[in-house]
Order: C-alpha cells, then structure tokens, then sequence
C-alpha cells in the first residue's frame, strides 16, 4: 500500500500500538534526543511530542527504527519482500547480457521498467503548499527543529529530502544532507563530496550561478528512505519510490524554484545555494557515535517555506549505533543485495552490521570455485559504488550464515593464517572516518576466512568442521519429547 502523506503513515503506526503521543511539553534542544535515544536502544515506539517547548508543530521522531516499522512504511509484511521484487526485476531480461559492460546496460532498462511507476505531476492544491510563506515571511524558527547532542554547532535539520536538477539536463536528484540552521533563513547544506548534490551544485558553481534547491520534509516514508538509498545516478529516487509504493509519486511545482516537490510533504524549503559561497559548519554528532568537526560547506538562502494545515515535522537523531538510521541501512542491505549479485555473482548473502556504521565492515558469504576468489571479492565490492567506502571486508564460504556474527567470529579466527590471507588497498574511505590519515582517502583491509586452497599457500589437510550425522539428529528428535529437557 501507498501512504498519502506523513501523517496517514503516522495514523496506521497508531493503530498498530507502534506510536506513542507525549503531551508532557519537552525541550526540543538535547530533551528529544535522550528520550529518543533510551527508547530506539529498547526497541520502543515512534514518539509523537505533541508540545515541543516553544513551538506549536509537533515532532515526530523513531518511526522507521524497528524491522517491523520501516516493513510497515514500505507496505509490506517484511522488508525482503521488496527485495525479492528487485530480484524479479533484474532477472527480467531472461538471458543476462554477457560481462560486465552488458549488466550496466541493465540499469537504465531498470529506469525503464519504472516509468509505470514515474511521477506524476499535478497542477494545484498540492497539500504541501496549503500555507505559503514567502520572502521575509519564510522562517525556519517556525520548524521545531532539534539540537541533537550538546557539542553540536546548533540546531539540524535531520530528514530533509533535497531536491536539486543537472545543470546540463535538468535531471532531477533526491539525497539526504544534514542542514546546520544558521538563522531563519539560512541553513548549511552538508552534501559531501562523492554526493550527487554536491556534483549538481559544482556544476552551476563553474558557471558562476546560484542552484535552486527545494528541500522536503514528510511525505511517505518510503520517499524518505528512497533519499537515503545508495542509487545509481541513472535512478531517479522518485521513480524507485514509485515502484516500491506501487504507485506513482504526485509532484507539484515549487512557489520560487523552477523544481517540483511530493505534493504530500508536511513542509518544502525552498531557495538557493549561492555559488562561491561557504562557511563553518558542525560540530554534529554524527552516525559513527563520535563527532564530525567543524568543515566549510555551502549555505541555503531560504526564499519560501510551504506547509500543510496542522504539519507535523518529521525528524530523525543520529549517535551511538544502534539508532534508527540502522533500519534504514538495513533497509538498503536487503533491497540492494539482487544488485550486488548482478555484478558479484559469486556472493549469497552479506551483512552490514549497524554497530560497525555499515560502512565499516561488510561480510560477505560466496561460492567460492578458485583461488584468489575471496580476493576477487573484495576488490569488486571496493569497486561497487558505495560499497567502495567498506573499511573491512571478510569473506567467508557460502554455508556460512552472515547474519549470525557468533558464528562469524568463530570462522574468521578460525580460518585465518593473518599474515597470508589479509589483504590491504589504499583508496577512497568514507568522509566520516575520523581514523584515516587524509578526510576521505586511507586504506582497507580484507580477510580472506573461507577454506583455503593449495594454491593459496596451504598445503597441509584443512580439517572437517564438526557437525553430527543427520540420522544421529532425526533420531534425538524422535527421542526429544522423551527426555524431559
Ligand atoms: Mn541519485
């Protein structure tokens, strides 16, 4: 099913006994967030704070932080149904086009079979825009905006969907950046360098303009995911959305930018991030549970805020993992593994461990046919989009079950002969990592833990893992009611 809006998600969160209203007024600087946190690390509810201090819009925080949640923003039992239907998609074309080069033709055929699913775009009484303040009348002190941990630069803007278009062709892209509010109509723009937004912006800024940006806030869920999912650029996010709601997004155009919007947002901010233009942006506490410092990033001139009647304001905090961006990270693990395996046939499943960042470890179980084939593994993950930013990879054989970090741990201690089967690669490292020598360049490490072969170095009998014969088991479990355990 397809939500109509934020708050109809909110509403089936309700009935399920999955959200719970606070009316006790609560400070929407660092009061949120502790309370957030104590209740993401339980497993507890979404929270809607009905009387933020200061503010008469209520916030709405942790919808989307259990398994059982974000299935439910994706309208669906459990999230792997999505992923099964990607898997259909990109089996599609019956005979898979030869090597490598023949699979990247695949993605744009994949573009393709989402038109049913393309947004459409409707003309007038787009919800998003019921109120329209413009000008001098646009403030983002209107927005209950948190100020998430206490070293933080000041207030954040933690689940915006930023709208920007190509220069060249106005393709249009969706991406998450955090935005730093400066005053009440100035804002950071974090888009990190290997971002699209970022690139769009280089774009106009070698021209000499200004970029018209509209960011927004709310919508259905699955809008907010598809902002977060590590899309190649040919995918346009709305039309990803399309196919996992099964129904196309309605976009309206903005009041003073030439880019259309989810017509069922609770708020759109829009204006421009002026070319040659940065400044200090952060202290934020970040998703790795430390602080990313202070860094120079362009700024957003606000020149209109439309809202709907009654908008609620979605946000999110990010610190110590497990918070609720690991559901969304998990989100993307399992809708993104069919397209792993296009290009990786040899992997069965991986885990991107929430504690680990997801970026720092990823383990990865294959059919492993050669030696050097773990090997092979990795540098292809490291040459996969944003897998490349995998600070460890271990790879282990395909009877192994990844999800099951006790049983990981046991192997890839087991299995390793260090010296042999590690292997390290300088290149490009996630822009967060706080440990590497340079912001966002330094090395990896992969380890090799499947079986090894002869000519890999290992020549003397790898011995049998222990299990017991499957007539022993059939009779215990025959026995099994008997023994009173
Ligand atoms: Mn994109």
């Amino acid at each position: 099913m397809a939500y109509g809006g934020f708050r109809e998600f909110l509403t089936v969160l309700e009935r399920a006994g999955e959200l719970k209203r606070i009316t006790v007024p609560v400070d929407p600087e660092l009061e949120i967030t502790e309370i957030t946190d104590r209740v993401v690390k339980a497993g507890g509810p979404a929270l809607l704070f009905e009387n933020p201090k200061g503010h008469s819009v209520p916030i709405a925080i942790n919808t989307l932080a259990t398994r059982k949640r974000i299935s439910m923003a994706f309208g669906v039992g459990d999230i792997d149904e999505i992923a099964c239907e990607i898997e259909k998609l990109v089996k599609l074309p019956g005979n898979m086009p030869p090597g490598l080069m023949g699979k990247a033709a695949l993605l744009p055929g994949l573009a393709r079979i989402g038109r049913h699913t393309a947004p459409r775009r409707i003309s007038g009484g787009a919800p998003c825009q019921e109120v329209v303040r413009l000008g001098a009348d646009a403030s983002l002190d209107d927005l209950p905006i948190l100020k998430c941990w206490p070293l933080d630069g000041g207030r954040f803007i933690t689940l915006p969907l930023v709208f920007t278009k190509e220069a060249r062709t106005g393709k249009r892209n969706v991406g998450m950046y955090r935005m730093q509010v400066y005053d009440k109509q100035t804002a950071g723009m974090h888009w990190q360098r290997h971002k699209v937004g970022s690139r769009h912006h280089a774009e106009y800024e070698a021209q000499g303009r200004d970029i018209p940006v509209a960011v927004a806030l709310g919508g259905d869920p699955v809008l907010t995911y598809a902002a977060t999912a590590p899309l190649p650029d040919e995918i346009d996010e709305m039309v990803f959305a399309g196919f996992i709601r099964k129904k196309p997004v309605d976009l309206v155009k903005c009041k003073t930018v030439d880019i259309e919007v989810p017509a069922e947002a609770e708020f759109i901010i829009e204006g421009v991030v002026p070319a040659n233009e940065r400044r200090r942006e952060g202290p934020f506490g970040d998703h790795t549970g430390f602080y990313t410092l202070e860094d120079d990033y362009p700024v957003m001139k606000v020149t209109a805020i439309t809202h709907r009647r009654n908008p609620v304001y979605p946000t999110t905090i990010v610190g110590r993992p497990p918070m609720e961006d690991a559901w969304l990270g998990k989100a993307t693990e399992r809708l993104f593994l069919p397209l792993v395996r296009l290009f990786v046939p040899e992997v069965v499943d991986y885990n991107l461990p929430p504690e680990a960042c997801f970026h720092n470890l990823c383990i990865v179980s294959i059919k492993k046919r050669y030696p050097g084939h773990a090997q092979k593994v990795m540098h292809a993950l490291w040459g996969l989009g944003q897998m490349m930013f995998s600070k460890v990879i271990i790879v282990v054989d395909e009877w192994v079950d990844v999800q099951n970090l006790s049983e990981v741990l046991w192997l890839a201690t087991n299995n390793i002969d260090p010296e042999r089967d590690i292997t390290f690669v300088k290149g490009p490292i996630d822009v967060l990592d706080h440990a590497s020598r340079a912001m966002g360049f330094g090395s990896k490490m992969g380890i090799d833990a499947t079986k090894k072969l002869p000519e890999e170095g290992f020549t003397r009998p790898w011995p049998p893992v222990i299990e017991m014969s499957p007539e022993v088991k059939r009779r215990v479990d025959t026995l099994w009611h008997e023994l009173g355990l």
